[in-house]
This record gives C-alpha cells, structure tokens and sequence, in this order.
C-alpha cells in the first residue's frame, strides 16, 4: 500500500512537494496554518506565481490525491516544511519547525518516517527534532527514522529542479536515510546522496553561502572599479575568459529567503572561525546603502529633484517574491530620506508605493531605476519613458539595459561600477 505523507508548510518548497509526492500516487495531506493557503488549495488554486505549479495542483486536488488542511493528521511520512527565519540577533529562529514537530507526536507509531526539508543549522535535526520526538516514547532511530532533506529549487524553475536535481539526505542512522532515499526516489531524477544530518545540513547551508560570498566578491568589485574609473562589467567579462575564473553579477544586494540568511546560521555555530562569510553578508547587505548613495549624488540632493521611479521591487527577475528584497531596502532607504517614490512591477500586488500604470509611475520624475530585471521589461518603450520624465537619469543596476541604446534615446545612463564617481 502506497504510504500516506503529511507536509507540514504549504510556502515556496511544501506546496510543490506536496504535490509532486501527489503526482506520484502517494496520498498527500499538506498543513499550513495559512486559512488563504489551504481553501485555495482545496480549490485547486494557489496563491504564490511559480511556472507550471498551478495546473500541476489542479490535477492532483481534482484526483484527490492532495488535500490542505490547517492541522496535522495521522500519516505514514511527515514532512516539515516550515520557515526558518533568523532574528534580530541574526539567529535562526526555529520557533516554526519546534512547533510543526511538537505537532505530529501524537501521529506517531512504529515505522513512521519524519524528514527535516527546512534550512536550519547544524545540529538541528540530531538535537532539537529528535529530543522532541522522543516525547513519543518511541525509540527514534528505530521505531521512527528521521532525517534531514534539503530542497536545492531555484524559485521560477522549482518543478523542474525538484525532479531533476541531484539531493543530499541525511538520516541520523543508515536505516533512516535508506528509507528516505528511497522515499525521493519516487519522483527525483538525479542522484540521491546518503550521509548523516549534521553533513547535510551544513551542505545546504554551504550551497547558498558560496553563491553569497562570490556575489559579495562581485560587488566589492562594482565599488572599486567605481573609485577606480573601470567599468567593472567589462573587468568581469575579461576575467571571466580565463578558464578557472568564474566571477557572479554585482547589482543591488542579495535577497531572497535563502542566500541572504543562510549564511548566518553558519555564522552562528561558529562566530568565532566563520569570517569571510560574516563579511560576505555584510558586504552584500550594504548594497542597497550604496546604491542610495549613488542616488543621492545623481540627484546632488536638490530640493526640487525628488521623485524616483524604480522599475522592479522583487529580489530577482520574473518571480512575486519580495522576501528580503534589497530594492524594498532602496526604497525605504529612500522614504526616510523624503524621496517620493513609484514602483512599477506588475508581478506584486501587495507593495507600498505601487503604481500600476507605468507611465504614470514615470511622470514628472526626477530619476528612473532599473532595480529588476523582469524580462517584460525588454518590452518598454524607453524613449515614451524619457518624455514623460523631468529629467534623463537612468540608473541601471544591474546591467539590463544596452548603454548604446539608452544614450541613442537621450538618457543619462548611469550604470552600477561604472566609474562612478561619488
Ligand atoms: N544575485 C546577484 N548576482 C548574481 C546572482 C544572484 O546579485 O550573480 C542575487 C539575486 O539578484 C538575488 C540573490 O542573489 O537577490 C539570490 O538569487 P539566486 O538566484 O542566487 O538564488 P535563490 O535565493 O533564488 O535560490 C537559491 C539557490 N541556491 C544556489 O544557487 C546555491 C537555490 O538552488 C536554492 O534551492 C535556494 O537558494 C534555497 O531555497 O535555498
């Protein structure tokens, strides 16, 4: 008999699982304490915008092989799929997995399998998810196999890298992590990799720190090639022809629920040793200062020349999610400094500042800012744009816009480490 899982979190990873495991013919109960998450998805309907997720759902609530409800129900697999957010301190707060795992004690027999997906620091799995679950009077490790299974989806491709992807599990023994892989091995198509908790939770950490410290390379690069008078695209371009070398994208900071906070909970285990990545988030978490700065000096704070338009406000291109997004830090950084500023970005509803229309979001202002690369974008008519402007400051920040062309049009391009001086 097919085994009956429970996913606890219906967010960017639980819902997709959920209804990839209920593609597969498993029996797939999905929990969130969201009541908007669960009555949609019991509609067949979801809230977040992720290429091909929505028809996938549809089909699998329309055969009964997902349901949302708001609590946890009797299953053979558990699944937690909760946040993981990190405090002011810049510690994780596990309140969310402690209390999805407190949860499910009472769901628990012999032979119930218990996975962690959730990005939480080492130790998580084999200290806090276990002393929990030891409550049940179950022998855990036994009785209950528990494991630890990082997500790697990249948000706008997670359906094709939930199956193709290569996974990492940990189990905190051999049994448990067999029967876990081969629990994944119903829908994954890359290899699955067998090891224990601690190694697999400091791999996924390690993962997004990477990606980090390399992109805080790349911006402390944009600002030395800023002071140097070198445009620091073309640095990286060359660079970049060299067989060994691999240099990321500089741009307006790092966002998103992942890189820009992974990273910590390395820190936290060993503050004292992890220094390059505590620097690497520093350095990424400026970017949104550095980028006020520039602001402030394009418009060489007149009186007059306050209104901004940023064209983008997510964390990255062609995705909803703001999470952590360095132009929302932009903008307040700009608010409080008694900018007025229009966004335009058709992909968020919910956003302070929003304009629908574009040309009204561009109306009389003072400085237009490419934050996000939206690949609709490549659409607008930039010369309609100028015109309705007060003045021709474009600021790109990511390198989006072909400088030839926007200069062609009449604009002052301004480009992110490209010899700025300020
Ligand atoms: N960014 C740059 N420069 C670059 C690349 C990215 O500034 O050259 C910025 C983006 O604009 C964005 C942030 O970094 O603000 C993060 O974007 P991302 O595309 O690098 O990653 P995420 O956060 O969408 O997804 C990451 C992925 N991790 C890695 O690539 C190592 C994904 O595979 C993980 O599953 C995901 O984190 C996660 O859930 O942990």
């Amino acid at each position: 008999m097919t085994a009956k899982i429970c996913i606890i979190g219906l967010g960017y990873i639980g819902l997709p699982t959920a209804a990839v495991f209920a593609d597969n013919g498993y029996k797939v109960i999905g929990v969130d304490i969201n009541k908007e998450i669960v009555d949609n998805l019991n509609k067949g309907k979801i809230i977040i915008t992720e290429p091909h997720l929505d028809k996938l759902v549809r089909r699998v609530v329309d055969k009964k092989n997902l349901i949302g409800v708001s609590k946890p129900c009797e299953a053979d697999v558990f699944i937690i799929c909760v946040p993981t957010p990190i405090g002011e301190n810049k510690k994780a707060d596990l309140k969310y997995v402690i209390d999805a795992t407190s949860c499910i004690l009472p769901y628990l027999k012999k032979g119930s399998v218990v996975i962690l997906e959730s990005t939480s620091p080492v130790g998580t799995t084999k200290n806090i998810i276990k002393n929990i679950l030891k409550k049940s009077n179950l022998d855990i490790g036994k009785d209950v196999y528990l494991g630890y299974s990082p997500e790697r989806v990249l948000p706008g491709k997670i359906i094709e890298e939930l199956i193709n992807n290569h996974r990492v599990v940990g189990g905190i023994n051999e049994v448990s992590a067999i029967k876990i892989k081969q629990l994944y091995e119903t829908f994954v198509k890359g290899e699955i990799y067998m090891t224990d908790t601690d190694t697999a939770e400091l791999v996924k950490l390690i993962e997004n720190t990477f990606r980090d410290i390399n992109i805080a390379f790349a911006n402390e690069l944009a600002q030395i090639c800023d002071s140097l008078e070198i445009n620091v695209w073309d640095v990286i371009k060359y660079a970049n022809k060299h067989p060994r070398v691999n240099i990321l994208n500089p741009g307006p900071g790092v966002g998103g629920h992942c890189l820009a906070v992974d990273p910590w909970f390395i820190v936290e285990s060993r503050p004292d040793l992890a220094n390059l990545i505590k620097l690497s988030r520093n350095i990424n978490d400026y970017m949104p200062q550095y980028m006020f700065k520039l602001v402030k000096s394009l418009l060489k704070d007149d009186e007059d020349n306050k209104k901004i338009t940023i064209l983008g406000a997510t964390y990255k291109p062609d995705i909803d999610d703001v999470r952590e997004s360095p132009i929302t830090k932009l903008i307040n950084l700009l608010k409080e400094n008694d900018y007025e500023v229009c966004v335009y970005d058709p992909y968020v509803n919910n956003l302070e500042n929003k304009v629908k229309n574009l040309n009204v979001a561009v109306k009389n202002s003072n400085l237009l800012i490419l934050g996000v690369g939206h690949s609709i974008f490549k659409n607008i008519d930039f010369k309609e744009l100028l015109n309705l402007m007060n003045s021709n400051i474009l600021l790109d920040t990511i390198n989006f816009l072909n400088k030839e062309d926007m200069i062609n049009i009449g604009f002052k391009y301004v480009l992110l480490g490209d010899k700025n001086e300020f």
